[in-house]
């Protein structure tokens, strides 16, 4: 049986949560995978025998059955992606793929990693982690709304950012919007094309909303 490691409320395994979502497919009702829930409150992720596995300490991490670790989201995502469902959502030409590649690239270090650099120099939480330093919370900030300006050019008239489907490159961007949320950054509040795209991701794959989907499933 392989294993996925994940935190469900964490940006980085929500990747590979959401994208088996698009996909139809249920985490948690999976032949040959388990998933293991690592609870940051506890400091699972700090544990030896996690630390054993993963000594980058986070999460996500797929563990396969001979034993290989995948200890980065977007290695799980493409091993995900190729062997699960039907349609890629990394892109279905050559030409998708690379720019599926390129907008995922922006959204995570434009969009994501900075709000989370923002996160990591500015919560108590992240206190033991990282040597915080606050002078980096608003710039990493300001280079985040920067890039979401761009997406917000980039969504006119458009539903998703390449094609006409959903790819890995929204699931990153919606990522990147609802995370800005804990650092007052409103998603709804970054344009309209953005507060649109956001709101469509949100209603199907928000935290709670899949929490909902998951226990509705369980009482059939
Ligand atoms: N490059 C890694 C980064 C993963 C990462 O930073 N994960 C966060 C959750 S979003 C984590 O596990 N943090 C542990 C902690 O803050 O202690 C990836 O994309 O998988």
């Amino acid at each position: 049986m392989k294993k996925l490691y994940v935190t469900r409320t964490a940006p980085n395994p929500r990747k590979a949560l959401i994208l088996l979502a698009s996909k139809g497919i249920d985490v948690d009702n999976m032949d040959d995978v388990d998933v293991v829930d690592i609870d940051f409150a506890a400091n699972e992720q700090m544990s030896d025998e996690f630390t054993n596995m993963n000594p980058m300490q986070t999460v996500p991490v797929l563990k396969l059955d001979d034993g290989t670790i995948l200890n980065d989201s977007q290695a799980v995502c493409e091993y995900l992606d190729r062997v699960y469902g039907e349609r890629s959502v990394m892109g279905n030409d050559v030409v998708q793929r690379a720019q599926v590649c390129s907008m995922r690239r922006i959204a995570e270090f434009e969009v994501l990693y900075n709000f989370m650099l923002a996160f990591q120099h500015s919560h108590p939480s992240k206190a033991q982690r990282v040597e915080q330093v606050p002078e980096f919370v608003a710039p990493s900030i300001a280079r985040s709304a920067k890039a979401l300006a761009y997406f917000e050019t980039i969504l006119e008239g458009r539903d998703y950012l390449v094609g006409e489907q959903l790819s890995f490159a929204d699931i990153v961007l919606y990522l990147g919007l609802d995370f800005g949320k804990i650092l007052q950054v409103n998603p709804n509040e970054q344009g309209e094309n953005l507060a649109c795209f956001y709101q469509m991701m949100h209603e199907r794959f928000s935290i709670q909303n899949m929490a909902k989907a998951k226990s509705a499933s369980e009482d059939k």
